[in-house]
């Protein structure tokens, strides 16, 4: 448990003393400073932290300071930090060595861990990022219809491959870059946009594209404009959508996948797509992605077919052995760990909700199991379906609730446009701890 409390917590100047130079050394080496422009702690006017060491739902900081942790690695860490099942398993497998370039039997046991537990995958293959993933992914949809055009979600993040860094949410709205230059128009001319949870714009976008559309991408649960649920029946019509056309229907479940259930959010609404991504959670915290279809549709991935792709450290030795460890105790007892989840993260959420409207401060809070979302609305009541909506909140009003949050040991995303995820370290004193911060931190945000 952090160690901070009220009168603790020492002026924000000397706390983070250490991870300012640290900070100042890092932007001398690496573009701001970071490997991944969201942890910048740009859009939160404040000097990112650097972490020296996780255990549980704690983070420490090189200054010392203890936090309670939502990001939790943007999702992997759905076990908490450095849990014993995972480290135990890494040293297993490091010690045997870290990587071949040749085939392992770590390998077949993930991947049928993976297929065993979503249900649009009959042959997955494993590659090191959600951006490889859904690279691929598009890829093979495009081969495998003979069409070229890619709907995609505004507001939705697929990494950072060309034909899908458009409109995109996370970290490139985050800075302002939705769309980065250095794409080509010749390639983002073959992806349509729509507004997430709009049928009728899908449905327009493919009657315009007749014959011409490969695959609908979409997250089933949006959490790249903060945690954006599906309105009821959305999934379905997208399924129904694609099959009346012709269409792909890519689920990017990077972020879903074992997160909100053991077959993710395909499994939770009970609608197949016919390609899926997977990442995050599927590497228990090393870099490991995947994507997988119908023994059909995954036939034509090379050496099988001829849809190329391939990676140096893919399917690598530690991240099978991680990945397993997390998905081994994900499924003991018929998923009982996905009820204390559930748990945890819906005392949470109505936790947060109270404590918003003891100090006046409207808010729109959303949860799919263990992932929230916290919207600073204008006006009590409003609800948030999609991009437009994220964006039109007040966002001055997050980085005031983020820094009030940061200064009493709680560590969110340092954006408005990301999701809380819940792991099952998060215990009740760790959830107790996290909503009398909050109380505080709503308040400094409603001054705004
Ligand atoms: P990576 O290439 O970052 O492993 O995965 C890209 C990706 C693909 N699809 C979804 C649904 C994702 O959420 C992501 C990555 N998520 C962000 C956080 N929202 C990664 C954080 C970062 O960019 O540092």
């Amino acid at each position: 448990m952090p160690a901070n409390s009220s009168d603790a917590v020492a002026a924000p100047a000397t706390r983070y003393a250490k991870s300012a130079a640290a900070h100042a050394r890092a932007r001398a080496l690496m573009p701001g400073g970071v490997s991944s422009p969201v942890r910048a702690f740009k859009a939160v006017d404040r000097t990112p932290v650097t972490v020296a060491s996780g255990r549980g739902a704690t983070v420490t900081d090189i200054d010392g300071n203890d936090y309670i942790d939502y990001v939790g690695s943007y999702g992997p860490l759905i076990l908490g930090h450095a849990p014993e099942a995972v480290t135990a398993a890494l040293a297993k497998a490091a010690s045997q060595g870290t990587s071949f370039g040749m085939p392992t039997e770590a390998e077949n046991r993930l991947a049928q861990k993976v297929i065993d537990a979503v249900p649009g995958i009959e042959l997955v293959r494993f590659v090191n990022s959600g951006t490889e993933a859904a690279m691929s992914a598009i890829r093979l949809a495009r081969a495998a219809s003979g069409r070229d055009k890619i709907i995609k979600c505004v507001g939705c993040y697929h990494g950072h491959t060309d034909s899908l860094l458009v409109a995109a949410g996370s970290g490139a709205t985050t800075l302002g870059v939705p769309s980065s230059p250095g794409v080509p128009a010749s390639v983002t001319q073959n992806t349509v946009l729509v507004p997430y949870n709009d049928v009728d714009a899908v449905r327009a976008a493919i009657a315009a594209h007749p014959g011409e559309i490969a695959a609908v991408a979409v997250e089933p649960i949006a959490g790249n404009m903060g945690c954006i649920p599906p309105e009821p029946g959305y999934l379905q019509t997208l399924r129904d959508l694609c099959d009346e056309t012709g269409t792909l229907l890519l689920f990017d479940e990077v972020m879903t996948g074992f997160r909100v259930g053991l077959g993710g959010a395909q499994g939770l609404y009970g609608v197949t797509p016919d390609l899926t991504c997977l990442g995050k959670i599927v590497g228990g915290g090393l870099p490991c992605a995947a994507y997988g279809a119908s023994e059909a549709v995954m036939r034509q991935v090379a050496p099988d077919g001829p849809v190329y792709q391939a990676g140096t450290l893919s399917g690598n030795p530690l991240a099978m052995a991680a990945g397993g460890a997390v998905l081994d105790a994900l499924a003991a007892d018929d998923g009982a760990v996905y009820r204390d989840l559930e748990a945890a993260a819906a005392g949470l959420a109505s936790g947060l909700e109270a404590a918003a409207e003891s100090v006046g401060c409207p808010v729109y809070i959303t949860r799919v199991g263990s992932m929230l979302g916290v919207f600073f609305v204008n006006k009590q009541g409003e609800r948030v379906t999609d991009y437009a909506g994220a964006t039109a909140c007040h966002i001055d009003r997050y980085t005031a609730f983020f820094g009030a949050m940061l200064d009493g040991g709680v560590m969110l995303a340092p954006s408005a446009y990301e999701t809380w995820f819940v792991s099952t370290a998060h215990d009740e004193q760790a959830i107790r701890r996290t909503l009398e911060v909050a109380q505080g931190a709503f308040a400094a945000a409603a001054k705004v």
